[in-house]
C-alpha cells in the first residue's frame, strides 16, 4: 500500500483489470468471481451468490482508484482530516457503489444476462449497522461528501461484530436479536495485515530517572485495520473508512493451561480482546458494561492516533512536531472519542519526549469537537475510580489539564471563580467523583460546534455559556446535512429522473442548490402530474413492502404519514400515537356519511427502543396494540390504519422516505439537536409537521413557512411551561384527557399502560409532570393535523407544497456541511486524483 510511500507496486504495473462498461464483459467478470473466488458450493447461483460475486466484481474496480487515492494523497502531503466516530451507520453499499461509479445500468444489464435482477440482488446485502441513529448516519453521509468533494479525509471507527440489534415485534412488544452483519463476510472490507498496533489497558505509571513518565504493565491487545472503500460520486477519489478490530497475540493463548484441560482460562486473554469489538454500545447499566464501553472508546482513540502519527512521521522530508496540526485535523464525533485528547498528550510527551506546553499546543490545535445533544443524561461522565484503574496515565494528564484550567481562571478571570464547580473537568463529588467529558472537550478543542443553528445557539447561551466569555471564537454552528446521492438520486430514481428532465441537468446531484430551479414549475399542471405519478409509484412500492413485513394492507390513495427515528420520550412518538387514538375515537363516533368527508390516513411509526429503556418499549407496544385494534375494525379501517414498521434501519428508510407525504418531527422544542431525517423527507417532497426544534427551524426558513405545518411551544417557552406543570398550574385540554382515558378503558387491550400515562401526569424519571410537554402541545397538534387533512384535499395545493419542499432543500446537502467544516474548522483543501 501507498501508506508509507515505500510500496513496490508503484513500479511494477498490475495486471490490467477489465474496467469495462460492457455488460457482456461485466457478466463474465461476475462469473469469474463465482467460479474462481467461490464462497458457496458450485451448483448454486441464487440471488445471494449473485450479490457476493457482484460486490466482489465492483470492489475490484474500486481497488485501483482507491489505491490511486492513497498514492495521490501521500504524494500531495496536504493536511488531512480524520473523523473519529464510535458509530458509522453505512447501510448497504452496492447501489451506492455502482451509482457513484456511474455503472448502474451496465451492471443491471450484466446481471440480467446471468438471469438476475439488480434490484433483487442488492436486497441480499445486510445493512452495516455500526451505529444507533442520527449521529452514526451523519458520519456516513459525511464520508460520502468528503469523497465526492475530493477532500483528503477519512473515517476511523470500530469493526463491531454485532451492530445495532434486529428488532422483532411479538405480542410482548419489542424483542432484540443480535444482528450478525459479518455472518457470511463483508465483501467490501480489505484487511490490512501490516497495520497492527498495540493498545494498553490498566497497568501503572513509572517515573523515569529524568522525571518523565511511562505507562507500563497491564493488558495489551492488538488492533488490526480493516479498510472499507468510500467512492465519491463521479470522481476517482475513493477514501477509506478504517475500522479497527481487537485481537490478542498467539503468545497470549496459554498452551500449557489448554493441554491441562483448562480451556476457558487458557483462552482468557483471547476472549477479553474479542469482547472489545463484540457489540456496538454494550449496555452500560453495570460496572462491567461501563468498563467495556470505556475500553472501546480508548481503543478507537489510541490506535487511530498511533496510525496517524506513524503516517505523519514517514511523510517525505522529515517532520517537526510544530507542523503536526498543519497536517492533521481530528474531529471528535460527540464526546465518545474524547480520550483522544489525553492519549495524544501522552503519546507526544511520553513516547516522543515533548514538554507539556509543546504537547498541549499540538493537541489543542489538532482536535475539534462536535456536540450532538443537550440532554443532561447523554452528556458523558466517567467514574474517576474506574478511569484511574483502566487508564492511570491518562488520569494524571486529565488532572493536570483540570489544574491548569483552574489556575488560568483564577489568574485571568476571577469573576468566573464561582462558576468553577460546574466548569471544571473533574467533579470531585465524594459520592460520585466523575470526569466530565464535554468539559474536557470544550477546554481542549480549538473549535466546538453544534449541529443546527438553534442547537448551536443553545450551546452558546446555555450549556457552554460560561466558556463563551473566555473563548468567544471557539464556538461555531455547522448545520447537519445528508448526502443527496443515497437520499434522493439512488433511493428515489423516479423523482430524480423527473428533476433531471425538468432542470435539464443532473448537476443537482453534486450541487443541490440547483433544486431551487424547480420553484418555477411548482404550479405547472404537467410537472405536477409527473410529480404525483412518481409519488404514487413509490407509495405503491411501499404498500407492497408493508404488506410483506407486517401483513397489513394499506391503501396507496390514503395520506401516508410517517414518523421513523429512535424511540425516545423527547421525540414524542407518544404525541403521535395519542393523536392517532383521538382520531380513531372520533371516527368511531361519526356516522358513515361524516366519515366519507374525512381524509384517509395511514400512520406509520418505526424505530428501535434502547433495550433497557422501559418507557420507550412501552411506546412500541402501544403503537402495535393500537394498530391491532384499528386495522381490524371494519367500521373505520378504510379511513385509518396504524402500522408499526418493524426493524427500522437505513435500507428501510430508503424504502419509506420516497413514499412519504407527511412526516412528523415533533420533539419538545430545544431537545432535538438537529434531526436529519427531516431533511431526507423534505428532499423527497414530503411535507413536515413539526415543532420549532433543531433543523426544522432552518428547513422551514428555506422551504417557506406556508409549506410547513408548525405547532407547539417554542424552546424559550419550555422552562416556564415546565415550571407551571411542576406547580400544578397546567389545565389539560379535554381532548388530551379523552385520549388517555380511552387507553385506560382497555380499548387497546389489557396491557398496563398506567406507568406510561403517568409519565404525562405525575412523577416520571424526568421529574414531576410531563417533562416533554405532550399535554401542552396536544391541542395545537390536533388542530394542525386538521389543517393537514384540509390541505390534502386540495391536490394542486398539496403538490405545490411538495415541490417547494424539494426545491427548498438545497441547503441540506452534506456537501455544503463538509465544505463548511473544511474551510471553517479543518482548514483543508481539495486533493483531486487526476
Ligand atoms: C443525534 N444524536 C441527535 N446520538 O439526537 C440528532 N449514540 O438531533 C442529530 O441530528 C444527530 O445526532 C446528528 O447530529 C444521536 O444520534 C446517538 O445516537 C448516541 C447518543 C449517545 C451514545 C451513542
Amino acid at each position: 500500500m501507498a501508506e508509507n510511500g515505500k510500496s513496490k507496486t508503484e513500479k511494477v504495473p498490475a495486471a490490467a483489470h477489465p474496467l469495462s462498461q460492457n455488460p457482456t464483459e461485466i457478466a463474465s467478470d461476475i462469473n469469474y468471481h463465482v467460479q474462481f473466488n467461490p464462497h458457496f458450493s458450485p451448483l448454486k447461483f441464487e440471488p445471494e451468490q449473485a450479490f457476493f460475486a457482484t460486490a466482489e466484481s465492483v470492489r475490484s474496480r474500486l481497488i485501483k482508484q482507491w489505491e490511486d487515492t492513497f498514492w495521490h494523497f501521500g504524494r500531495a502531503n496536504q493536511k488531512h482530516t480524520y473523523y473519529f466516530s464510535m458509530e458509522f451507520l453505512q447501510g448497504r453499499a452496492l447501489t451506492n457503489a455502482v451509482g457513484n461509479l456511474g455503472i448502474e445500468n451496465a451492471y443491471a444489464e450484466a446481471l440480467s444476462k446471468l438471469g438476475h435482477e439488480l434490484e433483487e440482488v442488492v436486497e441480499q446485502e445486510k445493512d452495516a449497522a455500526l451505529g444507533n441513529g442520527g449521529l452514526g448516519r451523519l458520519a456516513s453521509c459525511f464520508l460520502d461528501s468528503m469523497a465526492t468533494l475530493n477532500m483528503p479525509a477519512w473515517g476511523y471507527g470500530l469493526r463491531y461484530k454485532y451492530g445495532l440489534f434486529k428488532q422483532r415485534i411479538t405480542k410482548q412488544g419489542q424483542e432484540e436479536v443480535a444482528e450478525d452483519w459479518l455472518e457470511k463476510f463483508s465483501p467490501w472490507e480489505v484487511v490490512r495485515h501490516d497495520l497492527v498496533y498495540p493498545v494498553r489497558f490498566f497497568g501503572s505509571v513509572e517515573v523515569n530517572p529524568d522525571g518523565s513518565r511511562k505507562w507500563i504493565g497491564g493488558e495489551v491487545v492488538q488492533a488490526l485495520a480493516y479498510d472499507v472503500p468510500i467512492p465519491g460520486y463521479k470522481t476517482k477519489n475513493t477514501i477509506s473508512l478504517r475500522l479497527w478490530e481487537a485481537r490478542s497475540r498467539a503468545e497470549d493463548f496459554n498452551l500449557f493451561q489448554f493441554n491441562d484441560g483448562q480451556y476457558e482460562s487458557a483462552a482468557l486473554l483471547h476472549a477479553r480482546a474479542e469482547q472489545i469489538c463484540a457489540v456496538l454500545y454494550p449496555g452500560d447499566a453495570t460496572e462491567n458494561g461501563k468498563l467495556l464501553r470505556l475500553k472501546q472508546q480508548f481503543f478507537l482513540c489510541s490506535v487511530s492516533l498511533q496510525d496517524i502519527i506513524s503516517r505523519f512521521k514517514v511523510q517525505r522530508g522529515g517532520y517537526t512536531w510544530s507542523e503536526f496540526s498543519s497536517k492533521v485535523a481530528v474531529q471528535l464525533n460527540d464526546t465518545h472519542p474524547t480520550l483522544a485528547i489525553p492519549e495524544l498528550m501522552r503519546l507526544l510527551m511520553d513516547d516522543e519526549g515533548l514538554g507539556w506546553d509543546e504537547a498541549w499546543e499540538v493537541t489543542t490545535r489538532t482536535i475539534a469537537y462536535t456536540n450532538h445533544t443537550v440532554l443532561p443524561e447523554a452528556l458523558e461522565k466517567w467514574s474517576q475510580p474506574v478511569m484511574w484503574k483502566l487508564l492511570p496515565r491518562h488520569m494524571e494528564i486529565i488532572e493536570e489539564i483540570d489544574k491548569r484550567f483552574l489556575a488560568m481562571i483564577k489568574d485571568t478571570r476571577p469573576d468566573l471563580e464561582h462558576k468553577l464547580p460546574s466548569m471544571r473537568i473533574l467533579d470531585h463529588n465524594p459520592q460520585k467523583p466523575v470526569v466530565r467529558m464535554a468539559n474536557l472537550c470544550v477546554v481542549s478543542a480549538h473549535t466546538v460546534n453544534g449541529v443546527a443553528q438553534l442547537h448551536s445557539d443553545i450551546l452558546k447561551d446555555e450549556l457552554f455559556a460560561d466558556y463563551v466569555s473566555i473563548w468567544p471564537n471557539k464556538f461555531q454552528n455547522k448545520t447537519n446535512g445528508i448526502t443527496p446521492r443515497r437520499w434522493l438520486r439512488f433511493c428515489n430514481p423516479e423523482l430524480s429522473n423527473i428533476i433531471t428532465k425538468w432542470l435539464k441537468t443532473d448537476q443537482w446531484v453534486t450541487n443541490l442548490d440547483l433544486l431551487s430551479g424547480l420553484r418555477k414549475f411548482a404550479d405547472d399542471a404537467k410537472f405536477q402530474d409527473e410529480w404525483a405519478s412518481a409519488k404514487m409509484a413509490n407509495k405503491q412500492r411501499l404498500a407492497q413492502y408493508i404488506l410483506r413485513v407486517t401483513g397489513v394492507s394499506i391503501d396507496p390513495n390514503s395520506l401516508f404519514d410517517i414518523q421513523v427515528k429512535r424511540i425516545h420520550e423527547y421525540k414524542r412518538q407518544l404525541l403521535n400515537i395519542l393523536g392517532a387514538i383521538y382520531r380513531y375515537k372520533k371516527l368511531k363516533e361519526m356516522n358513515p356519511e361524516q366519515r366519507k368527508n374525512t381524509t384517509s390516513r395511514t400512520i406509520m411509526i418505526g424505530g428501535k427502543a434502547f433495550a433497557t429503556y422501559t418507557n420507550a418499549k412501552r411506546i412500541v407496544k402501544l403503537v402495535n396494540d393500537v394498530g391491532e385494534v384499528v386495522n381490524n375494525d371494519p367500521e373505520v379501517n378504510s379511513y385509518l390504519k396504524v402500522v408499526f414498521v418493524p426493524n427500522y434501519n437505513v435500507s428501510v428508510a430508503e424504502m419509506l422516505i420516497p413514499g412519504s407525504e407527511l412526516s412528523q418531527h415533533i420533539s419538545t422544542a430545544g431537545m432535538e439537536a438537529s434531526g436529519t431525517s427531516n431533511m431526507k423527507f423534505a428532499l423527497n417532497g414530503c411535507l413536515i409537521i413539526g415543532t420549532l426544534d433543531g433543523a426544522n427551524v432552518e428547513i422551514r426558513e428555506e422551504i417557506g413557512e406556508e409549506n410547513f405545518f408548525l405547532f407547539g411551544a417554542r424552546a424559550d417557552e419550555v422552562p416556564r411551561l415546565r415550571k407551571e406543570r411542576e406547580n400544578g398550574l397546567f389545565k389539560p385540554d379535554p381532548r388530551f384527557e379523552e385520549a388517555k382515558q380511552y387507553i385506560r378503558s382497555g380499548a387497546f387491550g389489557s396491557y398496563d399502560y398506567n406507568p406510561l400515562l403517568d409519565s404525562l401526569e405525575g412523577d416520571s424519571g424526568y421529574g414531576r409532570g410531563d417533562y416533554f410537554l405532550v399535554g401542552h402541545d396536544f391541542p395545537d397538534y390536533l388542530d394542525t393535523q386538521a389543517r393537514v387533512d384540509e390541505a390534502y384535499k386540495d391536490r394542486k395545493r398539496w403538490l405545490k407544497m411538495s415541490i417547494l419542499s424539494t426545491a427548498g432543500s438545497g441547503k441540506f446537502s452534506s456537501d455544503r456541511t463538509i465544505a463548511q467544516y473544511a474551510k471553517e474548522i479543518w482548514n483543508i483543501q481539495e486533493c483531486r486524483v487526476p
